[in-house]
């Protein structure tokens, strides 16, 4: 969508990085910058899944010819792998202005006593440590020219915790902490902390979720009116496209039948 003439002029020529943008609300995001900066943009876009980065540069390469989008296969969860990674960069991909941490999961439902230590693990390294590990290496990009926006995703979950979420929530309540003291940290910048909570966002976060059990994730949605990528890329390019004087902080999204964290709380 248009977010105005002015809007249109502070984003004009700037470099995103988006993690997580082979699908849902990363992906997403990736084609609303595209669309608008009207193609007067350069994108960053990084997750595992390199083929399906492929088929989205094609897409905004027809839409948007004068569009600059580099791609790349980036774990964020893999330590050591980010500071290469933008160091390797080319020259014109090196100066970033936007940062979108978007890159995060939930994987299963189990309870404390019964959460396999691989998901434990692969969550916190992604969601948490991953997001730190990015945010700590394009930082310095930021401060060098007293500028720049960092949009972490949060969650509902990262202030309404929830059984069979502890990890998942903590993870979230952890980003939302980071991002906080962050903010806090760089008050004397010109640089803004941004965190953009959403509550029920129907992509493959349910997938990924139920272990690729399609029905199960499919159930998850059923019955109610979730919000989509678009929804939530919306409110981030609206964030990253305000006066500099005007810092969005957090943004708590629901879809309009949903007032908490979505889950049953009752005795079984
Ligand atoms: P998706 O599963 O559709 O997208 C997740 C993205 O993260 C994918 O592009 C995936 O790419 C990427 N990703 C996962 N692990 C890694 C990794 N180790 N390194 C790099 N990229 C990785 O889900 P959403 O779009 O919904 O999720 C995006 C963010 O939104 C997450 O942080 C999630 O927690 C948050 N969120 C989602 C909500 C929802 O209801 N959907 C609600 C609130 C917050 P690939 O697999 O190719 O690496
Ligand atoms: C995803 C929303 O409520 O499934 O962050 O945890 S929820």
């Amino acid at each position: 969508m248009s977010y105005g003439t002015k809007a249109l002029q502070r984003i004009a020529g700037k470099t995103v990085f988006i993690t997580g943008a082979s699908s849902g609300i990363g992906k997403a995001t990736a084609l609303e910058y595209a669309e608008a900066s009207q193609g007067n943009l350069k994108l960053i876009l990084v997750a595992r899944r390199i083929e399906k980065l492929e088929s989205l540069k094609n897409e905004l390469n027809t839409k948007y010819p004068t569009l600059k989008t580099f791609i790349g296969k980036l774990d964020v969860s893999i330590k050591g792998s980010i500071k290469p990674f933008l160091s390797e960069l080319p020259t014109e991909f090196q100066d970033i202005d936007i940062l979108v941490n978007n890159a995060g999961k939930a994987l299963g439902n189990a309870k404390v006593g019964l959460i396999d230590e691989k998901d434990i693990n692969e969550t916190f390294d992604t969601n948490v440590l991953g997001l730190i590990s990015i945010t700590q290496a394009v930082l310095p990009i930021f401060q060098k020219k007293n500028s720049g926006d960092i949009v972490n995703i949060g969650s509902i979950a990262g202030r309404d915790a929830y059984p069979g979420g502890s990890i998942y929530c903590a993870s979230k309540f952890a980003v939302r902490a980071f991002t906080e003291s962050l903010r806090k940290e760089l008050i004397n910048t010109k640089i803004r902390v941004i965190e953009i909570q959403p509550g029920a966002v129907n992509t493959e976060f349910s997938t990924v979720r139920n272990y690729g059990d399609q029905s199960k994730a499919d159930a998850v949605y059923k019955g109610r009116e979730p919000l989509y990528g678009e929804d939530i890329a919306e409110l981030i390019v609206f964030a990253t496209t305000r006066n500099p004087n005007t810092v969005i902080a957090e943004l708590l999204v629901f879809p309009s039948d949903q007032a908490s964290a979505s889950h049953v709380y009752k005795r079984e």
